[in-house]
């Protein structure tokens, strides 16, 4: 049974760290990203929640950050990015390319 013990207590001493991961609200609104700008930490697992308050779906999109993800009119999605090396990350509504526009800073 012994070898079981490590393993065991890994798996509980991640359990803080994930109750601790950051939480940033991006809010679709009139096709736009509110705010348009986000900072958050280097080298931590961050947890996006992208709230649509249009009734048209959009999509999050960024290269950068290697996501791309529906959501509905109405809808919200979690999207996690990180750990993230420090810099510039743009992101994008890939159905109002002209408007929904802006960048995920990490530092
Ligand atoms: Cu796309």
């Amino acid at each position: 049974m012994r070898r079981f013990l490590l393993p065991l207590l890994l798996a509980l001493a991640v359990v803080p760290v994930h109750a601790a991961d950051k939480e940033y609200t991006l809010t679709l609104r009139k096709n736009r990203f509110v705010p348009a700008q986000i900072t958050v930490p280097a080298n931590t697992k961050v947890k996006l929640v992208i709230v649509n308050e249009d009734s048209t779906p959009e999509e999050f999109e960024s290269h950068e950050l290697n996501r791309e993800k529906i959501v509905t009119g109405k809808g919200k999605i979690i999207v996690w990015v990180g750990p993230l090396k420090p810099g510039k990350y743009p992101f994008f509504g890939e159905f109002h390319m002209d408007t929904a526009k802006g960048v995920l800073i990490a530092k």
